[in-house]
């Protein structure tokens, strides 16, 4: 049951791959999602090679499961993280926050399958003719820094507009998620938000907690004025960083306030100065189970789902 080109593409049972979430995609929670059929990521954010190459051998140690790194393009560790991932032939690349085109023969020349996210219609065409072996379609509804097209409008048209793979990523928690994203002819999904909120990834407790109160008007945007817009749950830093930008503060100096504000989230569990990435999809979110549990009962939703509109087309 939807095995599509992706399960193929990247040797999984599930057409399901985890978001690259700087901080919170370590090891822990990449080797859970691959044991459970998907596709872990390691992300390696803002981190330097070394800490990534011993996510990676921590990761090999626990499973031999496929599985990928997430690059940050705007990490100034960028070049070092693409020699280390060739060096260490990691099999998947996902990449995020730019355009990786000076990277993709280098990558396609050490046997990395290749997977940007691309937030226009323009770059996935442009990264197909270059050569890239998917693209993540990643809607506004995501987390953290985002593009402005929805998944519902977005991932259609790119499905009319490439022959690659396409994987909807932004609004995804859920089988009905995954089932409209493969209506909307994508042929998988890639999921952030509901793996922080499953018993492997090391989030602070805190952060988990927070997801789960939420509710539908709680993820929101700061930095629109910036140029980087970034999706977070609304807190205390949220309302003061959203006062200085509507005063005009210049870019340099919300960015200096920006700084280290995930990690303080993510590891200290500090809810009211940390940034709270998350996506829209968090006001759905109200428990904590394991990555298996979590990918299982995502595929028996979609079953179910499924029957649903097999019913509704029979008239009944
Ligand atoms: O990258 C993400 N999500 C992220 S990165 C991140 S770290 C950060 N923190 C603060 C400010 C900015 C970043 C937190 N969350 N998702 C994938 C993604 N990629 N979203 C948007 C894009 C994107 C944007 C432009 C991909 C390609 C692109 O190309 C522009 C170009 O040069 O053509």
């Amino acid at each position: 049951m939807f095995n599509t080109r992706l399960c193929e593409l990247l040797n999984i049972k599930y057409p399901i791959i985890q978001g690259g979430m700087a901080w919170v995609a370590t090891h822990e929670l990449a080797q859970a999602v691959s044991k459970a059929g998907g596709l872990g990521i390691i992300a390696a954010g803002n981190a330097p090679k070394e800490v990534i190459r011993e996510e990676i051998k921590k990761l090999r140690e626990n499973t031999d499961k496929p599985f990928g790194v997430n690059i940050m393009l705007m990490s100034p560790f960028a070049d070092d993280i693409m020699d280390l991932v060739c060096e260490e032939k990691v099999p998947v690349v996902t990449t995020g926050a730019g355009n990786p085109g000076k990277y993709i023969n280098r990558l396609k020349s050490c046997g990395i399958k290749v997977i940007p996210v691309v937030p226009t219609v323009a770059l996935a065409k442009r990264l197909e003719r270059e050569g890239v072996d998917a693209v993540i379609v990643e809607g506004t509804e995501a987390g953290g820094h985002i593009g402005e097209l929805t998944t519902m409008s977005l991932v259609p048209q790119i499905s009319n507009a490439v022959d690659i793979p396409v994987i909807a990523a932004g609004g995804v928690a859920d089988g009905r998620g995954f089932l409209a994203a493969l209506s909307l002819g994508a042929d998988g999904v890639q999921i952030g938000t509901r793996f922080v909120c499953s018993t492997e990834c090391i989030a602070h407790d805190n952060y988990k907690e927070k997801i789960m109160k939420s509710k539908d008007r709680d993820a929101i945007v700061t930095g629109r004025s910036t140029g980087y817009p970034v999706r977070v749950l609304k807190n205390k830093f949220t309302k003061e960083y959203l006062e200085l930008e509507k005063k005009g503060v210049p870019f340099e100096e919300l960015e200096k306030l920006g700084a280290g504000r995930l990690r303080i989230a993510v590891m200290e569990g500090d809810m009211d100065n940390g940034s709270i990435m998350a996506g829209q999809v968090a006001g759905l979110i109200n428990d904590v189970k394991s990555c298996e549990e979590i990918i299982i009962d995502i595929i028996k939703e979609a079953e179910v789902g499924l029957d649903r509109l097999e019913s509704l087309k029979r008239g009944e």
